[in-house]
């Protein structure tokens, strides 16, 4: 693993585009519907267990946090949690501020490198899931999709979902089951990211 991951801190919150750090070096956003594990898997890649924070509360992430990878004087490396989408309680203004706010910063923002887009294993390829497979298609952004909470399948059962998965997805895009609670697939995950993210 690349030690710039467990060199991890939070930099910023941006709840609109004026917000947004310096659009500089390399970013890597995470994406998907709210309580499919975004934050769990980006504390698990970086071995931070308090860095992005959990909520039982689905929506409570609503502003992009930034994190710095490696030194964070220096670092030209940074992950985003996007807020999450989809959940059925917020009143659609507040749902299609959001999505404005995700859809904006996806086609505008020049560092980003690719979207993990975070599904949970269980309910995976919601219509947002497609719609931000297709905003990123469209951009030729690429994108790697976290089968996520993987230890709530039997590991038959999880690889049968994996490939009927992997059907439902265009060919660029890659995929992975993964786990934040037993850190299953963390490597490969860390692997992807440090491609993208050019780390040496
Ligand atoms: N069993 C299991 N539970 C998980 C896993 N990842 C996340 N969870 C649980 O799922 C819930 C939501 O996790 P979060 O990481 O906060 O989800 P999120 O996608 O960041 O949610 P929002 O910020 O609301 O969009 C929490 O209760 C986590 O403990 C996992 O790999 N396995
Ligand atoms: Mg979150």
């Amino acid at each position: 693993m690349h030690p710039a991951f467990t060199q991890a801190a939070f930099l910023t919150s941006a709840a609109d585009s004026r917000g947004l750090p310096p659009d500089q070096g390399n970013e890597v956003a995470f994406a998907g519907r709210s309580n499919a594990g975004k934050s769990s898997a980006l504390n698990c890649i970086t071995a931070r267990r308090k860095l992005a924070r959990i909520s039982k509360t689905p929506g409570r992430t609503q502003l992009i946090n930034f994190f710095t990878l490696g030194d964070a004087e220096t670092s030209r490396a940074r992950l985003a949690d996007l807020p999450g989408y989809g959940f059925a309680q917020v009143p659609q203004d507040v749902r299609l501020r959001w999505r404005g706010m995700i859809e904006s910063y996806l086609q505008n923002r020049r560092c980003l490198r690719g979207v993990v887009l975070v599904m949970d294993a269980r309910h995976p390829l919601t219509a947002f899931d497609l719609q931000m497979l297709e905003w990123t298609g469209a951009i030729g952004l690429p994108a790697h999709v976290l089968l996520s909470k993987a230890d709530k399948f039997a590991r038959g059962a999880s690889l049968r979902q994996l490939a009927s998965v992997r059907k439902a997805l265009p060919a660029q895009v890659s995929l992975q089951l993964f786990s934040a609670q037993t850190a299953q697939g963390v490597a490969e995950a860390r692997e992807k990211l440090s491609e993208w993210l050019q780390l040496k």
